[in-house]
């Protein structure tokens, strides 16, 4: 159906047209009016939420002009697109990331403070939008930020789940899991319930001939769900680029069936149907680094993936151009291996509905897709049983197993005298039960896979899919280091160091080119910039310190070290082994006289982040770290010396006061098991220096800031597996000190014994396979040059700037211009208006 208006009363829309406000005059009209009639208040009912709400609505408005014409342009102009395809999305807060991404933060300050409100308590009224985990739906969120603002031409695709990650209470030292429900207003979202895909699951396959004689595959039966877009406009950085990122949420599809249901009194049976359906885009399931074979899940990934496939195929016939044209206008980047069935699906409309013959379907689709793996860690390589995907998809199954034969037939024409390389490669594992291997289909399907930093991009290509890299050559194998949002990360949140920066290097140029940063290397031995920079670290610890008290209880004291460990609880991230230094720190501090302590530098060590609900041993590890602090915290004898501090519900906001606010963070997981880390990056960036190990993207840190500018420590990967051969099959004697430790965990020092006895029986017992009692006297020796160094602050200025100067690598929009150039083969689309 034609909506667009004729050519004669176009005049009239023009005439009409709604204007961006400019000016904070214009901007608090826009407010009062959204409070006037949007939230139907006055300004004797507008508290801060609904001042919030509507400085939202104001916002939006703005964003969606800038939108339209984005939209319009790229529709006209018709160049390739990026999607890119994420089953979870990180955004946290938008409103302060709007303001300044359109450069109008100060406009709304001063309208704001007009209309009686301080505009850090509106920005601080946002519930966080928490659709991820953690580092991988962060960086799909850092990457939009990059593809906006770089003015590419790009959509993320993901779903609009009605709960995000849950939010953690600490009770009584325990992690308590609350449903975090953030949709009862949602200001930044546009539901286009005219925009809705039907997504089919079950049913059956039958072969009917066609008339031209050929035998095609038709799908019917089964049930349909709805999937209806809602629409999140992603503004770019001082551009007036700004990019959708389409989130489907599901709903029943009523019509006929429901009705005749109802006519038969079978009400209630229609409305459980209904409930079902809507489970789909319920809740975003809170493992990290961990896939467990849930249904549901894999009915999510379906769903968003074949409402994401319908939507892109829709636009690319609206341009009417041949099929084998599609790969030079869609990129669809698989942000791991949860999309994978896009993969299946697009072969599926090719084969079934378009009519395309299998080889020609088979090239469009390997030119398409790219993935992206995050992890090698085996527990988290996602397998789906054989039964299951038959019957859900039972015409997807039949597609996997002929992309299979495909695939292993050429494979064993290349090597005809190995059987075993068939049986490893192969898509489906022959266990029982049969399972298909994402992983396996995804670099099958896609023209190029890549890692997330070298030593990762290095272990896959050498562990997990060496033959594939027989198979294919190296070349369908590369690496993109990861990187971080400067705009959010250090321009929102820490304003004074941006613009101290800004102020010396005379604009604010390097928040879209971090590499500006090095001119700062010129500056590391002017004193009163030295001075400047040293004074915002402290404000932003005065900043923490007073967050800390208002939600803990607890005084720190701002001029201790601050060191922090903040990210997702995971054995393979060795909280652990931090806690354990932590009770050494205290043993060694009450084994001194008075006199000695007094030497000693203060600490505080502060914790953060989510176990997985179903993660046992996670948890244990945090009830461990609140009881260290109840003990520590209240020791007369220790004082101001050491405090720990465990921060409740981590989540983006949060790490938005504690990244600025770090003199060292840690980032110390077990070598060659932290794919990348990009919260390594945010402390960095802010100043804070790091002691890490050498795994992940602390290598590539290391070799850009300078091996004097970082604490490593500890084993290398390529020790790892004899380390852990040796504790199984060896004797396996534990680090003198740590065994001091579990003494005194086990004397009942910090309450309940049975609670951490299995944390200690890990590494005592269980083959220490996170290798703590290897690592411990490193990082008890590494902690030590850490407190020296400290002792030095001249000297540590000196480090932490000449760190920052170095970290310009580490922009996201770095990477985005990688997979631009060496993947996507996509051009950005600057607007000129
Ligand atoms: N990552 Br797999 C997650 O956050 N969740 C996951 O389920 C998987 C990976 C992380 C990696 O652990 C981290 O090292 C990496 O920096 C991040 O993805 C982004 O690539």
């Amino acid at each position: 159906v034609e909506a667009s208006i004729p050519e004669p009363q176009r005049e009239a829309w023009k005439r009409n047209q709604t204007a961006a406000f400019k000016s904070s005059d214009e901007f608090e009209k826009e407010v009062v009016r959204h409070v006037e009639t949007s939230l139907a208040r006055s300004m004797f009912n507008c508290d801060e939420k609904a001042a919030y709400s509507a400085t939202s609505l104001a916002f939006r408005d703005r964003l969606i002009l800038d939108w339209n014409k984005t939209q319009q342009r790229q529709t006209y102009l018709d160049s390739k697109r990026v999607y890119y395809l994420s089953l979870e999305f990180l955004m946290g807060r938008a409103l302060d990331n709007a303001m300044l991404n359109v450069g109008m933060k100060d406009t709304a300050k001063a309208g704001l403070a007009d209309l009686g409100f301080r505009i850090e308590d509106i920005i601080g009224q946002e519930h966080d939008a928490a659709l991820g985990n953690g580092g991988l739906g962060r960086l799909a969120a850092c990457f939009l930020d990059s593809l906006a603002s770089l003015d590419f031409p790009a959509w993320g695709y993901g779903l609009r789940y009605r709960y995000g990650i849950f939010k953690q209470e600490i009770i009584d030292g325990y992690q308590v899991e609350v449903p975090d429900y953030w949709l009862d207003f949602n200001p930044w979202e546009f539901p286009r319930h005219d925009v809705t895909v039907d997504v089919q699951f079950f049913g059956s396959v039958k072969k009917v001939t066609n008339e031209e004689g050929k035998s095609v595959a038709v799908w019917e039966g089964g049930e349909i769900v709805v999937a209806v877009a809602y629409d999140v406009p992603i503004p770019g950085y001082d551009t007036p680029t700004t990019n959708n990122l389409r989130l489907w949420s599901s709903k029943a599809s009523g019509g006929e069936f429901d009705f005749q249901k109802f006519n038969s009194g079978d009400y209630e049976s229609s409305v459980a149907e209904q409930q079902r359906a809507e489970t789909i885009s319920n809740v975003l399931y809170p493992n990290d680094n961990l896939e467990r074979g849930k249904e549901l899940r894999l009915k999510q990934q379906y769903f968003w993936v074949a409402a994401s496939l319908y939507d892109i195929v829709r636009r690319f016939k609206k341009s009417k151009r041949a099929w084998r044209e599609f790969p030079e206008q869609v990129a669809i980047q698989l942000n791991d291996t949860h999309p994978t069935l896009a993969i299946v699906e697009l072969q599926r409309i090719l084969i079934d509905v378009e009519g395309l013959d299998w080889d020609l379907a088979w090239e469009i689709v390997t030119g398409t897709f790219g993935y992206t793996n995050h992890t090698v860690l085996p527990e988290a390589l996602e397998k789906w049983p054989v039964g299951l995907v038959q019957h859900l998809l039972p015409r997807h199954l039949q597609i996997i197993y002929d992309i299979n034969l495909f695939f292993l037939q050429s494979v064993e024409k290349q090597f005809p005298d190995d059987r075993e390389i068939l049986t490893r490669v192969s898509i489906i594992e022959e266990s029982q039960p049969k399972m298909v291997r994402m992983a396996h289909l995804a670099i099958v399907g896609s023209h190029k896979v890549n890692g997330v930093a070298e030593l990762h991009s290095d272990l896959i290509k050498t562990t997990i899919f060496k033959d594939f890299v027989e198979i294919y050559g190296p070349d369908r194998f590369t690496n993109v280091t990861n990187g971080i949002t400067p705009r959010r990360w250090l321009h929102q949140a820490n304003p004074r160091l941006s613009e101290l920066i800004a102020s010396k290097l005379g604009s604010h140029e390097f928040l879209k080119d971090l590499s500006q940063l090095n001119k700062l290397e010129l500056l590391v031995q002017d004193k009163e910039f030295k001075k400047e920079w040293a004074e915002i670290k402290f404000a932003n610890k005065v900043r923490l310190a007073k967050y800390i008290k208002e939600t803990t209880g607890v005084n720190v004291n701002p001029s201790a070290l601050f060191d922090v460990q903040v990210k997702r609880i995971h054995e393979y991230k060795r909280q652990q082994l931090n806690i354990f230094g932590v009770i050494h720190r205290y043993l060694t501090l009450k084994a001194m006289t008075p006199a000695e302590r007094k030497k000693q530098m203060p600490r505080v060590s502060i914790f953060g982040g989510k176990a997985a609900p179903g993660y046992w041993m996670a948890k244990q590890i945090i009830h461990l770290i609140n009881a260290v602090g109840s003990v520590v915290n209240n020791d007369e004898d220790i004082g101001d010396l050491l405090k720990v501090l465990f921060l409740e519900d981590y989540n983006v906001s949060k790490a938005e006061i504690i990244c600025p606010a770090s003199d060292i963070s840690e980032h110390i997981s077990t070598a060659g098991t932290e794919a990348s880390g990009t919260s390594n990056m945010k402390f960095v960036l802010n100043g804070g220096l790091i002691i890490g190990t050498c795994d992940g993207a602390n290598i590539e840190i290391t070799r850009e800031v300078g091996e004097n500018n970082i604490f490593l420590f500890g084993n290398l990967a390529e020790d790892v597996e004899d380390l852990r051969h040796a504790h199984t099959y060896g004797s396996h004697t534990i680090d003198p000190d740590l065994a001091k430790v579990f003494e005194e965990i086990q004397k009942g020092t910090f309450g309940s014994v049975h609670d951490f006895s299995a944390m200690i029986a890990a590494v005592k017992d269980h083959g220490d396979y996170y290798l703590v009692s290897d690592d411990f006297h490193s990082y008890i020796e590494t902690h030590k040059l850490v407190d020296e160094a400290y002792r030095n602050q001249e000297e540590w200025v000196v480090k932490s700037i000449t760190a920052v100067a170095r970290m310009g690598f580490f922009s996201s929009d770095r990477c985005i211009y990688e997979y631009a150039d060496g993947i996507w083969n996509v051009e950005p689309l600057p607007r000129r208006d």
